[in-house]
């Protein structure tokens, strides 16, 4: 019997920092699987989605998002992590915001490679109100560079998700699919569970929270009521930042552990008993705690 031809690739999607790359990742495989919050850094790590439809294979890359200044080591890190996507990746997804192009967009545009096949996306248009203003602002955007296409969305009401999906689907490179139809993403629930914690905390704490916050999981595992037992450290830099963490009289620390153990319920399906602690970093800022699951000896530091 003859096999059916079927496509797979990696897509990486890329842009400057909280234009919504996550959001749309999201929104593309359906379920939640990269945090997001209006701060901007929220993604440190590459997450990967798989959407798996019919014959095709789409493989996700969110990337965080490219900093013009690397000021610190966690900058370079995640600038290294996009590039690296940018660099692996034949097509890629480069998300802007709104009508205005700014140097953080240009500078994103300038690392993309010649031969690189790429889709703009116009994000968050739910914020133009007067939609007629578009068509010039794409004409303009037609002249930076060749596009495979430009399409406006709004990843966070859903708008043109399908129109995206739709057309990463004809520049699918004919292949084996690399993964079972059942996976969709290449993290465990440990660092899920990091994820989300480390989510509550940005959407808890905003501006205030200090930007090298780290989680980790210290234990995982099923209890005797058949749930999942969970203990998270976050780890802070110094007394003053244990303080805003913990909150008056314990009252952020409790927000975001239900916060947390709600959606972790949704995520994982089950029952579930968090415990959190927040303790002080040995070693001031060691960027080997702020960013625990990428590789370093791939990274100039
Ligand atoms: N109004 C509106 N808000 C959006 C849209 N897409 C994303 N957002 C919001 O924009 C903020 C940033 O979204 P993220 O998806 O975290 O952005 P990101 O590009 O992944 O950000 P980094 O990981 O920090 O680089 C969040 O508050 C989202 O809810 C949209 O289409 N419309
Ligand atoms: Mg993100």
């Amino acid at each position: 019997m003859r096999k059916n031809i079927t496509y797979c690739g990696f897509i990486a999607i890329i842009g400057r920092p909280n234009v919504g790359k996550s959001t749309l990742l999201n929104q593309l495989i359906k379920q939640k699987i990269s945090i997001t919050s209006r701060k901007p850094h929220t993604t440190r790590h590459e997450i990967i989605g798989i959407q798996s439809e019919g014959i095709y294979q789409a493989i996700y890359i969110d990337t965080p998002g490219l900093c013009i200044e690397e000021k610190r080591t966690t900058d370079r890190c995640m600038n290294q992590i996009a590039k690296n996507s940018i660099a692996n990746s034949r097509l890629i997804i480069f998300i802007i915001e709104g009508m205005n192009w700014t140097i953080s967009d240009q500078i994103v545009m300038n690392n993309l490679k010649n031969k690189s096949l790429v889709l703009l996306v116009i994000n968050k248009i739910d914020y133009i109100s007067d939609k007629k203003l578009l068509l010039p602002y794409l004409q303009l955007l037609n002249q930076k560079r060749h596009f495979i296409d430009i399409v406006p969305i709004s990843a966070k009401i859903g708008t043109n998700i399908d129109v995206i999906s739709g057309i990463v689907h004809q520049y699918l490179p004919q292949s084996e699919h690399y993964f079972p139809k059942t996976c969709i993403m290449n993290h465990s629930k440990q660092f899920m569970a990091s994820e989300v914690i480390r989510e509550k905390l940005m959407r808890s704490l905003g501006a205030e929270l200090p930007y090298s916050v780290t989680v980790t999981i210290e234990k995982f595992f099923i209890n005797e009521r058949g749930g999942l037992t969970i203990h998270g450290v976050i780890f802070v830099e110094s007394t003053s930042h244990k303080k805003i963490v913990i909150g008056h009289k314990g009252g952020k620390i409790k927000i975001i552990g239900v916060a947390a153990r709600q959606n972790m319920e949704v995520m994982f399906g089950t029952k579930i008993h968090l415990e959190l602690w927040v303790q002080i970093m040995s070693g001031g800022r060691d960027y080997k705690n702020i960013l625990p699951n990428i590789e370093y000896k791939n990274l100039t530091l």
